[in-house]
């Protein structure tokens, strides 16, 4: 292995000429010896403790990624839930998300080098062998050009790289040959023609085999791309061509690159969401440093790092300063307007920024780091994981959690910057609520909802590539590791690549360049660059004294709004009108709003302010408060709780957030759809009653099931295959008559949830569920008989749990538990002659205005917000449960029709701007 360019210091070149940022960055990476010099603050965690924590990464891993081997592969991703293989075509399509999905077996290769850095060396030279035999990178799929390069292209790239220092070491992979390295060159230019526009940005589609422009391509119609799909190519692009020294990918990743730079707004440095890929016009223009922008920040600092060319490293700290400057409000990162930055673009924060506060250790900006993440932590404590949106005063807006790594990526690097066992202890809740809440018998499953606990059938390949990596390395020491980790960078998805890169094949970036930087102005960087002097003091207690500050700030945070009103009433200034704070029947409010836009350049800055946030309330709505989802939990053996479906309320019987939670052993009624009355009344009585839904209404199933005595019942749908996945849940509306007879719960499954209960029921006869508003916590007794806790026995615990995960989840090709005759039943919900459902839309938020209309508090006392909204749309729905709750958006909407044409003028003045 050759040595990095002019020196190096703790595992990163330093060019010749090294800036200071860099070594400094460098320096806050070295501070593991912090470690050893922590006295006070969080208490030390011992080496066992380490060691034995993990262990439990190792068999967590051993869980997933065995599952995958065993029930899934080849196909691309385990579907945890129904335990098979998810390849594509054969399931309801779920949009963009399915476009990383290209029949190459992701989830092995995202692993590869998961598998080195877990110390599983033999599995690693299988896994090997399996992508070289298996792998097949010439199919006819469209894939995402960004998630093929840092999930394939990177995973194949990162294999290389250990497999080769493995050769080196002389014991395994002796019979390498540079294998992955010839895949990924091969797949590095079926990519390649995505790069054919006149700004070289590249198209965010490519079809495998037949490229872009064919038409059997079926893509190369999109004009649009997102900054990070095309700023996030260079690392594994430039790998790619000084390994092989090919310098075709490395051009056309600088190419991209300098033409995002060329975009960049100039006034306030921020680049944009999205931009067209021919014209080069900003298409989104908010911008922050999460989803759609965050790894092209990423990119340039680590392209600087890794290629050690100046011009990055500029790049990367002029747009610093802008993120540091509009978007940083510590400890929130919220996006802005790339022409007006100090305006607000959202009022919300997305997941994926959560990767921010690693990049600040990166670049040596602890403080801030140490805040956002405290930040997150505090939400994830509140949720047990990060929801995929949250709003400024810490509400769900996105419930979903995917099992995303870039909170535990943050952590990691953040203990490697201040040696503070807190860390490890958030390390250690990370590794507790994965077990407790997504673990299911067939691996980890994604988090459909984090309010309910509610799952999805999904287990996403980063999960093994980012997640097992970043909690391991958290608590492993030097030795536990077979290869030196400093000598590596890690890429977005968290593969390896060698340091050394920086010096092979370098003349490569020297050739076609566009950099304006011969020399580099070293006062560019003096603002950038504390050392590890200044990031630690002599204090030892640094990073906890930025903490404390913040221990409260989620529970005890304050709509925004009500903070905008105190700095108003101090100024004796009125406070602006907020969307959320808008009601239509308040004149003073509509006095208020014609005055927007029209007097001073206040008024019309807020006036621009409130219709942005009445825009985003109005989505708010539509994605998170469509109706508070239920949760079915099969809680009998071997499940114990860890299975929770997805399910849809009714508008009648029993309310669920209400009352305690129903538990029950299930039965499926006769007749199976619940039409009439049952013929099996002693199978159901004093159970939940599984019936179909179609041929009648909701209503009435739910009067023959509760005449029959059962005590619940579970609507399965007809319509094979849907799924909570990919269809929206809607509520089962009444039949328009007094529905105040039904006294028991009703929930409603889509057919592939229902399926895994009448699967269980065929598996096991006796199968009980819990019907409630959120899952609750399994049974401890149990999940200690089923979970290993060491070393010693996760080994056999894990093969155990994979064989009765088999015997659980097979569910293909399953059929109705009694014959049916039932016609198939269409997707729309408004069949006349059938049920009859409520499809969820904006609802409650309507009356958000109220709710959160409280009155100021000056003396810090808020009152929580996350219920409220729900209490308040399940009042109004109980007085009125037939009422569509759709209805109730209507206000708002027309508002926005009105102000459609104002919007409008400001993207036109936006445009002039340009
Ligand atoms: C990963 O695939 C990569 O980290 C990417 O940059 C964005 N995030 C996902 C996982 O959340």
């Amino acid at each position: 292995m050759s040595e990095a360019g002019g020196g190096r210091v703790c595992g990163c070149p330093v060019p010749l000429r090294a800036p200071w940022s860099l070594v400094a960055a460098t320096a806050a990476l070295c501070l593991v010896s912090a470690t050893s010099v922590w006295t006070a603050g969080a208490a030390p965690m011992s080496r066992e403790e380490k060691q034995k924590l993990g262990n439990q990464v190792l068999e967590m891993f051993d869980h997933a990624y065995g599952n995958y081997m065993e029930h899934a592969y080849p196909a691309d991703e385990l579907m945890p839930l129904t335990c098979r293989g998810r390849v594509r075509g054969q399931e309801p399509s779920r949009g963009d998300v399915d476009d990383a999905l290209g029949k190459f077996s992701l989830t092995l290769i995202d692993s590869l080098d998961t598998l080195v850095v877990l110390n599983k060396t033999k599995e690693f030279e299988d896994a090997v062998r399996k992508v070289l035999r298996d792998v097949n990178l010439d199919n006819d799929v469209v894939v995402s050009v960004f998630e093929t390069n840092i999930r394939v292209l990177g995973g194949l790239l990162g294999g290389h790289s250990l497999a080769i220092m493995l050769r080196e070491k002389g014991e395994y992979m002796q019979w390498y040959n540079d294998e992955l390295l010839h895949m990924a060159k091969q797949l590095g230019y079926k990519l390649l023609p995505a790069f054919n526009t006149t700004s070289g940005l590249p198209y965010p589609r490519i079809n495998l085999k037949f490229g872009i422009r064919k038409p059997e391509a079926r893509t190369g119609t999109e004009t649009d791309t997102c900054t990070a799909c095309a700023g996030t190519l260079i690392l594994e692009f430039a790998a790619l061509s000084r390994f092989t020294g090919a310098t075709i990918f490395e051009e056309y990743a600088r190419k991209a690159l300098d033409f995002l730079w060329e975009k960049r707004q100039r006034s306030s440095n921020l680049v944009g969401v999205t931009i067209n890929i021919h014209t080069g016009d900003w298409v989104r223009k908010d911008s922050g440093v999460g989803a759609g922008i965050d790894s092209y920040y990423e990119y340039l600092l680590k392209a600087y790092v890794l290629l050690g060319d100046d011009s990055f490293l500029e790049r990367f700290n002029t747009h610093y300063d802008a993120i540091m400057r509009y978007i940083s409000q510590p400890p929130l990162l919220l996006d802005v307007h790339i022409h007006k930055p100090m305006l607000n673009a959202r009022t919300w924060m997305d997941a994926l920024l959560a990767f921010f506060p690693g990049l600040q250790v990166l670049k040596g900006d602890i403080r801030p780091a140490i805040e956002t993440h405290e930040m997150l932590y505090q939400v994830i404590k509140k949720h047990n994981f990060l929801p995929e949106a949250f709003t400024t005063d810490f509400r769900v807006h996105w419930a979903q959690h995917p099992l995303r790594p870039e909170f535990a990526e943050s952590t990691y690097f953040l203990y490697k910057a201040t040696g503070d066992p807190y860390y490890l202890e958030v390390g250690k809740t990370l590794i507790e609520n994965l077990n407790k809440y997504a673990r299911v018998p067939c691996g980890f499953a994604a988090m459909k909802d984090v309010r309910t606990g509610s799952h999805e059938d999904r287990m996403d390949s980063f999960f093994l590539a980012e997640m097992f990596k970043y909690l391991y390395l958290l608590f492993a020491d030097k030795e536990d590791i077979i290869f030196d980790i400093e000598d590596y960078i890690f890429t977005t998805e968290a593969h390896l690549l060698p340091l050394w890169l920086s010096t092979t094949n370098q003349s490569i970036s020297k050739k076609n360049t566009t950099s304006e930087y011969t020399e580099l102005d070293d006062s560019n960087f003096d603002w950038t660059c504390p050392n590890t002097q200044i990031l630690f003091p002599n204090d030892p207690l640094y990073a906890q004294s930025i903490r404390e500050p913040l221990k409260n700030v989620v529970d005890k945070s304050c709509p925004r709004g009500i903070i905008r009103v105190e700095e108003n009433f101090r100024s004796g200034t009125k406070p602006p009108l907020r969307a959320r704070d808008f009601m239509a029947t308040n004149p003073e409010h509509l006095e208020i709003l014609k005055k927007m836009g029209a007097a001073s350049s206040i008024d019309a800055e807020d006036g621009l302010r409130f219709m942005q946030e009445m825009i985003e309330l109005s989505s708010q709505q539509q994605k998170e408060q469509q109706l508070p989802p239920r949760a079915v939990q099969i809680v009998s053996h071997p499940f114990f709780g860890r299975v929770v479906l997805t399910a849809g309320p009714a508008q009648f019987g029993l309310d669920l957030s209400k009352h305690r939670e129903t538990r029950g052993f299930v039965a499926s009624s006769k007749p199976y759809n619940g039409c009439s009355e049952l013929t099996n009344p002693e199978a159901v009585v004093g159970k939940i009653a599984l019936i179909q839904r179609g041929q009648c209404m909701f209503a009435e199933k739910a009067r023959n099931i509760q005449n029959a005595g059962a005590i619940g019942g579970i609507v399965i749908d007809d319509n094979e295959g849907s799924s909570s996945d990919t269809a929206p849940l809607f509520q089962m509306a009444g039949d328009g008559k007094d529905t105040d007879d039904i006294k028991i719960p009703m929930l409603f499954l889509f057919s592939k949830e229902g399926s895994i209960i009448l699967e269980a029921l065929r598996e096991y006869e006796e199968v009980e569920v819990l019907l409630s508003d959120k899952a609750k916590d399994r049974d401890p007794e149990m999940e200690n008989e089923e979970q290993p806790s060491s070393e010693s026995d996760s080994q056999n615990q894990s093969g155990e749990q994979s064989t009765s995960a088999s015997q659980e989840f097979d569910l293909v090709d399953q059929e109705s538990p009694e014959e049916s005759s039932l016609d198939s039943h269409p997707e729309s919900f408004s069949q006349a002659d059938a049920d009859s459902a409520v499809s969820i839309s904006p609802v409650e938020q309507t009356s958000h205005p109220t709710e959160n209309h409280e009155t100021p508090s000056l003396d810090g006392e808020c009152t929580d917000l996350e219920n409220q909204p729900q209490e308040q749309s399940e009042t109004e729905e109980d007085s009125n449960p037939n009422v569509s709750w759709g209805k109730k958006v209507q206000p708002i909407d027309s508002i926005l029709a009105d102000w459609n044409e104002d919007i409008e003028a400001f993207e036109m003045m936006e445009k002039d701007e340009l």
